[in-house]
């Protein structure tokens, strides 16, 4: 077993006592040809000193999704991970999320999740798009512009959330002090402590919307009252999950730092 597939495991133990609790299922009330258009204008995060911008697409058939993510103005020469947010609010984190860290103000990852929720798909260029790729580095852009086309197959989770509307585009990966390069200025990462925080905090966010066709349908929008106990258990797995993930990340840390 290789360890690609020993985090794939993992996660799906972690992860399932949290589909567990959640509310049941919408089994065959989303038809395969229900297609969906989604899109999203990426922003950057307060205080994360990002001046760039982007968009995203989404295009959902049945669980298949077409995504189109075009960002710019990120860190040169570092890799972004990028994700689909999911089962919180479908929101960005307002500046009042912010911690303080060295007298600097920082959103962290965890400090947004109340907004966005925990990862639901990693945007990966290649290979498995699950949580627990959430920071596999090698396998997300590097660079300051993002130009993604990647048609993937989500969990029955994540396509839940893009259809309530509570998906939200995230790319990661901040330079508050402008040197260049990922470095402790904002002290550990939240996700693993190994890391610099600058290397997993949020840079560019977005949440999806439908177009002007209004395709949530009803039944869908009284669902979010309930979702108190189910977002605790699903964020913590997350971000379990991303943890896991942060493997990728501090091997590539250590070989291009
Ligand atoms: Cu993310």
């Amino acid at each position: 077993m290789n360890r690609s597939t020993a985090v794939a495991l993992a996660t799906a133990a972690i992860v399932a006592p949290g589909i567990a609790l959640a509310p049941a299922a919408s089994a065959g009330s989303a038809p395969a040809d229900d297609t969906l258009h989604l899109q999203a204008h990426l922003s950057p995060v307060p205080f994360s000193k990002v001046t760039g911008s982007g968009t995203a697409t989404v295009t959902l058939k049945g669980d298949q999704a077409t995504v189109t993510l075009k960002a710019r103005g990120l860190l040169a020469g570092a890799p972004h991970a990028q994700h689909f947010h999911i089962a919180a609010k479908g929101q960005c984190p307002p500046a009042s999320a912010a911690r303080t860290v060295n007298g600097m103000k920082s959103v962290f990852t965890t400090d947004g999740a109340p907004f966005y929720g925990a990862i639901g798909t990693s945007l990966t260029t290649s290979g498995d798009t699950g949580p627990g790729s959430g920071l596999a580095i090698d396998r997300f852009p590097v660079g300051s512009k993002i130009d993604y086309h990647r048609t993937i197959t989500l969990s029955a989770e994540a396509a839940k959330s893009l259809r309530e509307g509570t998906g939200v585009v995230v790319v990661h990966g901040i330079d508050v002090n402008g040197n260049g390069k990922y470095d402790d200025v904002l002290g550990p990462s939240d996700l693993d402590p190994k890391l610099p925080a600058e290397a997993t905090n949020p840079a560019l966010c977005g949440s999806l919307s439908t177009s002007a066709q209004g395709a949530v349908k009803g039944g869908m929008g009284g669902s979010h009252a309930e979702g108190g106990s189910t977002l605790a258990a699903t964020t913590g797995a997350g971000l379990l999950a991303a943890a896991a993930g942060a493997f990728y990340l501090r091997r590539r840390m250590h070989r291009t730092g």
